[in-house]
């Protein structure tokens, strides 16, 4: 309960704070909600000078009192030969939502700046008092939201979901929805210049409005508190209503039908105990249905019950040790020539390919994926680590960029909050040691346990070696005291010597924590033939997961890993003619799914391991 009472109080006090911010992104649980699709083909208009935003003394149109007709937003067009107007949203060029524009269009392969995005919808058919919402699954990375010239608000971040209320806002017919999209990097962005994946931009998620009853249930979580008692708590958030709200929350599989009044902060909580719950687990990934109910409202869910934990060096899931067989992931799916993952059915499509590995554990590099893949992993029994695009060189001694990362890391846990796949959350990736970078990252590691105590905390930290001895591996890190995990990126073999160095390096590790290795890799283009000691062959990189895994398994400690990588992967960063040509080539498959010979080697490690006693055991599944 003390869990529940703080989470909600930081989440209250989270929303005094974004009250006060410009935009006010509060949690909203809108995947299983009813909503009108506004997907499909966008108008669009390419601007690289911000034509349609400033005028020529580089004025912002939306800080106008009155905007003229030249702002892109006001979505004009000339009524006579003399009225002008150089833009025309009837007449451009479209793009599909969602969708990155990248790959897209030719002309935009290496796009980065702003597209203006037009969609015109009529209003839904709304009863008396209902409110309604537009929903945004994510935009690369700064929307600027205007709907029939007004600004509704801008929102920061290419990977979480924003929305904005608009009620009363909405015409019956014609409503003009403009959108401007700008994935320009930003030294103090999240991420910042330098990333080693494809700077995809555009409305990539859905985009939906949502109509609600003028109270409704916004947000809630629950949880099983403990798998030995079968304690389960949880909470309501409901907007429109101040104290003493009814809510009724029933989990009918489970014989629960509580019923508790909001306080003043629209916040009913409940404390309940069940017997016979099956624990959600990989072998037995089971859901129960979830209705809440208030007033007029209902929001009907699914939810795995499980607790995650660590005791000494192991990860306990439902109070049993579990080795997590892990692969990476980005969210790309380039095997129909695309970019980022726009369906559910693409989704689907990788984690049959991780599946195919005999993996229980998905790494969703390096920023949160979309919401399809997380349901999915919760239906079909996949854990999942779910991080923030903090990576490499953020600027650590910039506030704004802290408070970036601080609101993208709230939307992150907002969202998947109720997943029971999402057993960890990761912080960062790949950040150098110094004291700047370890009080950003101390202050995050706190938020994030403020918002969510129920899940293990990490971030893939790196190794170094000892200088007395070159061949002692040490991680070492003041992060890694706050951390749940100590989870770290190791390249022995690719860009740290060549594979037979495995064989000799020993590690020093000195903490009482597991340890996870979040990455090892080694490219190679698929087809490649040549023996085990060139590189790009697939012979080269089999071979270095065949040494990597067994230097693995003498680490004390060890609790799993998750290899770089599914599948080859789009990045800037690869330029070399004929093996790369834009890709990342760590993959185990290449980017349309065919395997390479290292597919194999981590398949059959994974079938040892899932051999192995602890994964064997019956999932535990009533108390
Ligand atoms: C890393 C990064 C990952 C890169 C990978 C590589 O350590 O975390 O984002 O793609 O190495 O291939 O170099």
């Amino acid at each position: 309960m003390k869990t529940i009472i703080t989470t909600v109080l930081s989440g209250l006090m989270l929303l005094a704070g974004w009250a006060q911010a410009a935009p006010a992104f509060k949690p909203f649980q809108a995947y299983t909600r009813p909503a009108m699709s506004l997907n499909g083909e966008w108008k669009v208009i390419v601007d690289p000078y911000e034509n349609g935003f400033y005028n020529y003394r580089y004025e912002p149109f939306d800080q106008m009192e009155e905007p003229p007709r030249s702002a892109y937003f006001m979505d004009a067009k000339a009524k006579h030969g003399g009225d002008l107007i150089e833009y025309n949203f009837d007449e451009a060029q479209t793009l599909m939502v969602p969708g990155d524009w990248n790959t897209q269009k030719e002309k935009l392969y290496y796009y980065e700046g702003s597209i203006w995005y037009r969609q015109m919808f009529n209003a839904p058919k709304m009863e008396e008092g209902q409110r309604s919402f537009i929903y945004f699954g994510a935009a690369n990375y700064r929307a600027d939201v205007y709907l029939n010239g007004e600004k509704l608000g801008q929102h920061i971040g290419g990977f979480t979901p924003f929305h904005f209320e608009v009620t009363g806002k909405l015409k019956p017919q014609d409503n003009s929805l403009v959108v401007k999209v700008d994935n320009e990097r930003e030294k103090d962005g999240v991420p910042t210049l330098n990333t080693d994946w494809w700077n995809y931009g555009g409305l990539t998620r859905s985009v939906r409005l949502i109509v609600t009853p003028k109270v409704f249930v916004r947000d809630y979580k629950v949880e099983l508190e403990s798998h030995e008692t079968g304690e389960i708590s949880a909470y309501a958030l409901v907007d429109g209503a101040g104290a003493g709200q009814e809510v009724r929350l029933t989990l009918p599989q489970l014989g629960i039908d509580e019923t508790a009044k909001t306080d003043a902060e629209g916040v009913a909580r409940f404390q309940t105990k069940t017997v016979g719950t099956q624990f959600w687990s990989p072998q037995s990934p089971r859901m129960y249905q979830l209705t809440l109910r208030t007033g007029n409202d209902r929001l009907d869910d699914e939810v795995g019950l499980r607790t995650i934990e660590t005791r000494g060096k192991q990860v306990l899931l439902n109070g049993k040790p579990i080795f997590l067989r892990g692969i990476s992931l980005h969210e790309e799916y380039a095997a129909n020539g695309g970019g980022r993952v726009t369906s559910a059915e693409q989704a689907r499509h990788q984690l049959k390919w991780a599946s195919d590995l005999g993996v229980n554990f998905v790494r969703l590099a390096h920023y949160p994926h979309n919401e399809h893949i997380v349901r999915l992993a919760d239906q079909l029994g996949l854990m999942l680590w779910s991080e923030i695009p903090v990576y490499w060189t953020i600027n650590w001694e910039s506030e704004a960029t802290y408070q970036n990362a601080q609101a993208q890391l709230e939307e992150m846990i907002n969202r998947d909050k109720n997943r029971a796949s999402v057993i960890i959350w990761s912080l960062a990736n790949e950040t150098p040691v110094s004291e700047a970078r370890n009080q950003f990252l101390s202050r995050l590691a706190s938020h994030a346990r403020e918002l969510d105590d129920s899940r293990l905390l990490t971030a893939a930290m790196e190794k170094h070696y000892s200088e007395e001895d070159p061949e002692l591996a040490i991680v070492e890190d003041p992060l890694a005291e706050l951390m749940d995990i100590v989870s770290f990126n190791q390249y022995i073999g690719w860009y740290d010597g060549r594979h037979e160095k495995a064989d000799r390096v020993r590690w020093r590790i000195p903490y009482d924590k597991p340890v996870f290795i979040s990455e090892f890799g080694a490219g190679a283009k698929q087809g490649m033939q040549g023996d085990a000691n060139t590189l790009w062959t697939e012979a080269y990189q089999a071979e270095l997961y065949r040494k990597t895994l067994a230097m693995l398994e003498k680490i004390d400690g060890f609790v799993g890993t998750s290899p770089w990588i599914l599948a080859d992967f789009r990045s800037p960063r690869r330029p070399l003619p004929g093996i790369q040509d834009d890709f990342n080539r760590k993959g185990l498959m290449t980017e349309t799914g065919t395997r390479k010979a290292a597919f194999q080697v981590l398949k059959n490690y994974y079938r040892e391991k899932a051999q192995e006693p602890r994964e064997l055991e019956k999932p535990p599944e009533t108390q």
